[in-house]
């Protein structure tokens, strides 16, 4: 997509921005050109591809940050063409440009991740996988040249000597395994200056790397350690600078950090320096997070996030019935009575969506009624519910193969052999997101949410938003809004409730966002409940519409998997 050596186009303003530049240090001999694919994701609750169409110019949820910093170390001289398949695919030039292809992804993108490989091979060019799936199930990817194993460090240096010496694909697979990790305060700024911020209706940014926590399904503990690592104050500072110096910023932050407050000290104390560089910017962007639910009882966390202006978090709540938390070793969310922290996080201005599981050992018949009772009750609008799945390398996995409980199934939901019968526990997660999701009941938690939580943010100047492209992208999302859901949809009537309320309370940004979260959870449940999108979207079911994002260039449709 943009074709330029690192740092060469780059304004030279901008380029001091992103102060001493760090890079792989293994000194290099060869140029080598590196094309980075990002692969599309498979739609989901939590990638409102629906909403796209109510914005100008979006195509993409987020920008892939570890695909970002890897581009941003490649050695010096070493040209970086970054393309994430979201907005555009790699056409067979970006391909016949490269020497090497760097590829990321998530379990859930497997097959596009085999997909990019294929095409990378047609080539003839080397092909280098790392990310989250990976690093956690190597044996997926026989197929790559050189596979990544976990974060970046020592591994990715021996990788970076290797492709010195040879760009030919090794004879036989090549696993480099990170034993040492290089630290978060030595990590470049991202390539930021790679791409094209427009297109993306998130910015991200990474403090830290890790979680205390051990929660059985997860392998976040495994894969990035249970002593959080960050990165300095200085250095947020930097990447928001840097960040603000590229065309088309975005107007909302995600701090991709699996848990924020993993070092609540440190979290601490970095937040006021978030708050410094809002305050001498007129409070140009807003930040969402992910975090534990117990970050309620930390309310001084909580005063610097309002005046950083954090609107927004994701937390795993994953049930509402405490001795379900206990036995997937997340009791720390019962720390304080859960409606009451959710209300808590409301009164600072955030609002929360809510990842929930279903399919877990401890449900009983009473399962389905308690989380509609929660949903109701806490009124978080927009609620993530999937199927259990057994993700390798996690506690969760070891304990189910154990018990012969594990499916290869590719027709089934989830991996998960349910001590329920899995017909009923499908129907309970077909019926509980047609009630999270119906229209009246969705509008109504955004509407609770317009006095329990927006009107609770922190006012900032609107001279900080004042840009160009703000402007047009809020008149665009406003007209889109007016056209597509308040007079062509079937949902207008809860929405407009919703809408005057807020409008009467001068809460256009609260709107908005219940606006585009609204369209892309209703129409993708209806998908969902016609049978075109699974339970579980970390599954290997075949999923029709999973490739329909990225049609490869015309000569390499012979090469679209089975899926597509
Ligand atoms: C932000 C995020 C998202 C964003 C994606 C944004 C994006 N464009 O990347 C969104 C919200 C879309 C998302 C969705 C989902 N996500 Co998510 N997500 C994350 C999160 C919190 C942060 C990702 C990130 O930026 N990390 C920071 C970067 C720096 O880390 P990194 O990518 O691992 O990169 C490092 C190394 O891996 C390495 N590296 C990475 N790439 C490469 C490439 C090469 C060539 C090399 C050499 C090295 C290398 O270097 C980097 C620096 O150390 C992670 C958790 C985590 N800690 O990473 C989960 C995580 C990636 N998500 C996960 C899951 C399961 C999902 C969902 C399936 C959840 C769901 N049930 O809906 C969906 C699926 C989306 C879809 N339908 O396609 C899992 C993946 C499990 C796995 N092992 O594959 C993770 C690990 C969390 C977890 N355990 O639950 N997610
Ligand atoms: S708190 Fe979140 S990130 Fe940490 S182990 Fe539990 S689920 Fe994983």
């Amino acid at each position: 997509m943009i074709a330029r050596p690192v740092g060469a186009q780059v304004a030279p303003q901008r380029e001091e921005m992103r102060g001493p530049i760090v890079r792989c240090p293994v000194p290099v001999k060869n140029r080598r050109r590196v094309l980075c694919v990002f692969p599309s994701y498979v739609p989901a609750f939590g990638t409102f591809q629906h909403a796209y169409r109510l914005m100008y110019g979006v195509k993409a949820f987020m920008p892939p940050q570890g695909l970002l910093l890897i581009a941003a170390y490649m050695p010096e001289g070493w040209p970086v063409r970054f393309v994430d398949e979201n907005i555009k695919p790699a056409t067979e030039a970006d391909f016949a440009w490269a020497d090497i292809v760097l590829v990321t992804g998530m379990h859930i993108q497997v097959e596009q991740i085999r997909d990019i490989q294929r095409r990378a091979r047609a080539a003839g060019k080397v092909t280098v996988l790392g990310g989250p799936s990976v690093s956690a199930s190597p044996e997926m990817y026989p197929d790559y040249d050189y596979l990544h194993v976990g974060e970046m460090g020592d591994a990715t240096d021996a990788i970076v000597a290797s492709l010195d010496a040879s760009v030919a694909p090794p004879a036989r697979q090549v696993v480099a395994r990170t034993s040492e990790r290089l630290p978060l305060t030595d990590f470049p700024i991202p390539a930021y200056d790679r791409i094209p911020f427009g297109r993306y209706l998130l910015g991200t940014m990474q403090f830290s790397s890790g979680c205390p926590y051990l929660c059985e399904f997860c392998d976040i503990p495994g894969l990035y350690g249970r002593q959080p690592r960050m990165k300095t104050p200085q250095q947020i500072v930097a990447e928001l600078d840097y960040i603000f110096s590229q065309p088309n910023p975005p107007s909302t932050i995600y701090f991709v950090d699996d848990n924020f407050i993993g070092n609540r000290k440190a979290a601490k104390e970095m937040l006021p320096h978030l708050i410094e560089w809002q305050k001498r910017h007129s409070y140009p962007v807003m930040f969402a997070c992910e975090a534990t639910l117990n970050i309620a009882k930390q309310t001084d966390i909580l005063e610097l996030m309002r005046e950083a202006a954090f609107v927004g978090m994701f937390v795993g709540i994953e049930t509402p019935e405490a001795d379900a938390l206990d036995a997937m070793r997340k009791g720390h969310n019962n720390a304080v009575p859960m409606l009451d922290s959710i209300r808590t996080l409301n009164r600072y201005g955030i609002e929360i969506t809510s990842g929930i599981i279903l399919g877990l050992d401890t449900d009983t018949p009473d399962t389905e009624r308690r989380l509609k009772d929660f949903i109701e009750l806490s009124n978080i609008p927009m609620l993530t519910i999937n199927l259990l799945q057994a993700l390798p390398k996690t506690p969760l996995w070891d304990r189910l193969k154990q018990a012969d409980r594990l499916s290869e199934d590719e027709a089934r939901e989830s991996n998960v052999v349910f001590l329920r019968p899995y017909d009923e526990v499908v129907a309970m997660w077909r019926r509980s997101i047609a009630y999270a999701n119906d229209p009246e009941n969705l509008f109504a938690r955004f509407d609770y949410q317009v006095e329990a939580t927006y009107v609770n943010r922190k006012v900032t100047p609107a001279k900080g938003k004042l840009t160009f492209s703000n402007l047009r992208g809020g008149l665009v999302l406003m007209w889109r809004t007016l056209l597509y859901i308040c007079l062509l949809s079937d949902f207008r009537k809860p929405f407009w409730r919703m809408a005057k309320h807020a409008l009467r309370r001068g809460q256009i940004d609260g709107l908005l966002g219940a606006a585009f979260m609204g369209y892309h959870l209703i129409h993708f449940t209806r998908e969902a409940l016609r049978g075109d999108q699974n339970a579980s979207y970390y599954s290997a079911k075949k999923r029709t519409t999973a490739m329909a994002a990225v049609k490869p260039p015309a000569a390499s449709k012979a090469k679209e998997p089975a899926a597509a």
